[in-house]
């Protein structure tokens, strides 16, 4: 600690001789020291401990005795509070630490001592008995003077003990540059591309003439050769790109690569069977994010975990959540459902888009040409329901479903029949979190139409869907359906607040003539009833023009109703038309993936990727899809086909964006449980989870922090802390789910 100390004293003395002689340095510009005393020269002060943890010095260490026992990190910790951090500074964390025994880790955070405990920093070494030193550099996104340098040791079992010396938070030091690693210049779909279909690349190069490409099987020996096509430079990366059109090659075989402009692209498969993975896969990702249920670790080895939010402590559980204050007087069993991300909050209308989506994804199998509803049938998703008869797919819906409709406000309430908007935490919490730790008390937030349509669109659904195999169900879902119906309909603007925002998502939504329509259009396809007929034909909706460049999402929903009108078989008056509209909306999609030099169906206004830009690709990608199923058109096909290389490589970062497919693969998406990156005793998600994707107004401090300036595609990071570029959700997976299942019926 000496070295320490003396460096700090001439940097001083350096200071105060660049203070006298030079005029005002600019803000920043000079390494200062944030932390006092980090080299315990003079006992431990001013670093404080929790009261379980009993600390002093040692060898000119600080050294703490942890209790075991603790359930979280932060139930022991050492600390030193009122650090400045100015908004927009760099900083490089570093710190000497070791712990004994070995297999322990430290939480080391920089971040706000009071509510609501943000973190701005933090990493989770696994430390050694030897010791070993540590240095970080991030960016601060805020000014405070509430700042906090942190080590959380709780959550063993076991007691043991912790050292730590020469702890530094220097200010002032260049912040580091975010290049991410985007490997070789060929950029493909790093899982598979169907023999049948079609076959595309993009090369990043400087060459604006076109330039040789060769495919290479797994023996390294060419199979077909080509020209690029000079494409320009691409607005979404800001790159001048080629693309390569390997189509006429169909033969099966795993280990190809491309090679152009000296680049060697990563391998891929020219098969189906990642499909038909993928289809099971996508699916899964459900059970794993079910609430209110133990997850059965030998249904998901590497995923068991106890249930959460079954009112065992530490949790408040949800069979019986009070409103927050003065929206209600009574409490609901909420019980059940999915977690909507990497939160462990459940919210009604992005509950409502996803399980039609993925009881969309069964119903298209049963009605389309190429659909094989067998396919996630009974059995296909190792879920503890299967062996019931049930197809699995309409088992894992159904989780979600009966959650819904506890959503909904009891009889004899004023507004009884309308759904509660959302149930979650009072504050956020931190990370990482299994459901079961939550220790936050839950609350249902006031109902909404919005929310109240959604479940009505679903429960209708639902109700033609379960009819062959729980009739009962069925007709308990059709009934709730009605009644959030006309409670919609006497309640018809009651929105959720847009600042509702505190311990969970807002998910506002002021205009609901969309809902309407989709909720309209699900009761009439499910009873063939006059009321709803004419109010799906009476709909401004009916006829608008839906198909945007965004893609629909929870917000967005007419196409929900437009793509079920369009295929689900009924008597509706000028179906033709609405099939139509859809067949419109596919070719529009059709040329912007065609104009595209990534070939996707995504070209957002000014290169503006929106937040969950992958689900809204694929979303495009399955307007694309119906139209295939309603026209029998190749180009529709190949268009839907040809979407699904952007997720999985052919994009500006050579990365896929699904969890476990690919070469390189998204896997470390915000998530409070499966937060391996932070804790190393904890999984990544499971495969076939896909990450939300490059969001260009990056609302997260790590993406501020490392991506300012990003372009379309570069606004990514496959960083656990990047909850604006990198969760997961249950509508992001439904799309996902939707489209693997399409792809692996074209094999
Ligand atoms: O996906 C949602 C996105 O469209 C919204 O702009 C954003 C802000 O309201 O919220 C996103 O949803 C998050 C939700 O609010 C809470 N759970 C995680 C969701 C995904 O990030």
């Amino acid at each position: 600690m000496n070295r320490r100390r003396t460096a700090l004293l001439s940097l001083t003395g350096l200071l105060a001789t660049a203070l006298t002689a030079l005029p005002a340095a600019p803000a920043g510009a000079e390494e200062t020291e944030q932390v006092r005393n980090g080299t315990f020269d003079t006992g431990i002060e001013p670093w404080w401990t929790s009261p379980n943890v009993t600390a002093g010095v040692s060898d000119g260490r600080l050294c703490a005795d942890v209790p075991g026992g603790t359930t979280n990190r932060w139930d022991a910790a050492v600390g030193q509070n009122d650090i400045t951090l100015v908004k927009g500074e760099s900083y490089r964390f570093s710190f000497a630490a070791t712990g004994s025994p070995a297999g322990h880790s430290v939480r080391a955070i920089v971040g706000l001592s009071a509510a609501p405990y943000d973190t701005y920093h933090e990493v989770t070494p696994q430390l050694s008995v030897s010791g070993d030193t540590y240095s970080y550099t991030f960016t601060s996104p805020v000014d405070t003077t509430q700042g906090q340098v942190g080590f959380q040791l709780g959550g063993s079992a076991d007691a043991w003990r912790f050292c730590m010396d020469d702890v530094s938070l220097l200010g002032g030091v260049p912040p580091e540059p975010y290049e991410p690693d985007t490997g070789p210049r060929v950029r493909v779909n790093q899982v598979a591309y169907l023999p049948s279909g079609p076959k595309n690349a993009t090369l990043v190069t400087d060459a604006t003439d076109r330039l040789r490409w060769e495919l290479k099987d797994a023996d390294g020996d060419v199979v077909r050769r080509g020209w690029t096509v000079p494409r320009g430079v691409d607005g979404s990366s800001g790159q001048n790109v080629h693309s390569i059109d390997f189509g006429a090659h169909r033969t099966r075989g795993t280990g190809y690569t491309l090679t152009a402009d000296g680049e060697t692209s990563r391998p891929f498969d020219i098969d189906a069977s990642a499909y038909e993975r993928l289809r099971l896969d996508a699916a899964k990702y459900y059970y794993t994010q079910r609430s209110g249920t133990p997850i059965r670790d030998d249904l998901r080895p590497g995923y068991g975990r106890p249930a959460g939010h079954v009112d065992v402590a530490p949790n408040q559980g949800d069979g019986k959540v009070p409103c927050q204050p003065g929206v209600c007087d009574y409490t609901l069993d909420v019980t059940g459902g999915w977690y909507d991300a990497g939160d462990h909050g459940k919210y009604v209308v992005n509950g409502g888009i996803s399980t039609w989506e993925v009881l969309s994804t069964y119903e298209r199998a049963r009605h389309a040409r190429t659909g094989e509803a067998g396919k996630l049938g009974d059995g296909t998703l190792n879920i503890p329901e299967s062996g019931n008869k049930v197809p699995d797919l309409l088992d894992e819906a159904r989780w979600e479903l009966e959650f819904l409709l506890k959503m909904q406000v009891p009889d004899g309430e004023p507004l009884a029949g309308m759904a509660h908007h959302k149930i979650h935490d009072e504050q956020w919490t931190g990370l990482p979190l299994l459901p079961s730790d939550d220790p936050q008390k839950r609350e249902l937030h006031p109902p909404t139409t919005a929310a109240t349509l959604n479940l009505a669109a679903t429960a209708a659904q639902a109700a033609r869907l379960y009819k062959p195999y729980d009739k009962e169900f069925a007709a308990k879902a059709l009934a709730a359906s009605r009644k959030a119906w006309a409670a919609a309909l006497a309640h018809p603007e009651i929105y959720a607040d847009p600042d509702d925002g505190i311990g969970g998502g807002a998910y506002p939504d002021d205009d609901v003539t969309d809902e309407f329509y989709w909720a309209a259009a699900e009761l009439y396809l499910t009873t063939g009833e006059r009321e709803f007929q004419d109010f799906v034909l009476n709909s401004p909706v009916h006829t608008a023009d839906i198909f945007g460049p965004l893609g629909y999402d929870w917000a967005r929903t007419a196409a929900a109703a437009r793509l079920d009108l369009a295929t689900v078989p009924s008597r509706l008056p000028g179906r033709d038309k609405v099939r139509h509209s859809v067949v419109k909306g596919a070719d529009r999609y059709v040329a912007t993936l065609r104009a595209h030099p990534y070939g996707m169906p995504y070209a957002p206004e000014d290169n503006r990727y929106d937040w969950g830009s992958n689900h809204q690709i694929l979303h495009n990608a399955v307007v694309i899809a119906t139209a295939y199923d309603i026209t029998g058109a190749t180009k529709y096909r190949d268009g839907a086909l040809q979407s699904m290389d952007y997720i999985f490589g052919r994009n500006a970062l050579n990365i896929s964006y699904v969890t476990g497919y690919g070469d390189v693969d998204a896997r470390n998406q915000h998530s409070r449980w499966y937060a391996r990156q932070l804790d190393p005793n904890l999984p990544n998600p499971p495969a076939g989870t896909l990450a939300g994707g490059p969001n260009s107004s990056i609302q997260d401090p790590l993406a501020q922090a490392k991506l300012q300036g990003c372009t379309g595609q570069f606004c990514y990071i496959d960083d656990i802390q990047s909850w604006s570029t990198n969760e997961h959700t249950i509508n992001w997976n439904s799309a996902l789910t939707r489209m693997a299942s399409f792809v692996a019926d074209q094999a």
